[in-house]
């Protein structure tokens, strides 16, 4: 099965004062973004993430600084490195991530559902039984 994420890379609108990223639903976000949220002033070596969702698809962003997201899906591992703000990743499906933030990084992530305790496999366990179905 292809991977459950894809990495993009956008559009840079430049001009003399420096430059411009424009993201719009359905455009460069391939789907409607309910929720937006930030992660920043993350402790040094402390991993963020460290699950799965069952339906959100979100994409992340990292704005200043470096992240290096590691996802698995099951079949398919890879860590990719975000280190320039027209840089992303697309997560589609159910994929185990781990995030390591550099010091001062800022990510923000879009994501196609509201915050629901109930979407998330917190567990290895739980999300190897989800993956199966
Ligand atoms: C992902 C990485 C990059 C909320 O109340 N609303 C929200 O929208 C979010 C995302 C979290 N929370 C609460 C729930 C927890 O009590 O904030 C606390 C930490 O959340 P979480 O464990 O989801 O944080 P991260 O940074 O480990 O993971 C999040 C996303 O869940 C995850 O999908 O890719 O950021």
């Amino acid at each position: 099965m292809s991977k459950a994420w894809k990495r993009l890379e956008y559009n840079i609108i430049g001009d003399q004062r420096g430059s411009l990223v424009a993201l719009e639903t359905c455009k460069e976000i391939p789907f409607d973004i309910k929720r937006v949220y930030y992660i920043y002033e993350n402790q040094k070596g402390l991993t963020r993430g460290m699950h799965a969702h069952k339906k959100l698809q979100q994409v992340l962003i990292c704005l200043s600084g470096h992240c290096t997201v590691h996802l698995d899906d099951g079949e398919n591992k890879e860590s990719i490195e975000l280190d320039f703000p027209h840089k992303a990743i697309y997560i589609n499906r159910p994929a185990w991530r781990e995030i390591d933030m550099s010091p001062g990084a800022v990510l923000v992530c879009l994501a196609s559902e509201s915050y629901s305790e109930e979407d998330y496999l917190r567990t290895r366990e739980e999300f190897e039984n989800y993956i199966k179905i």
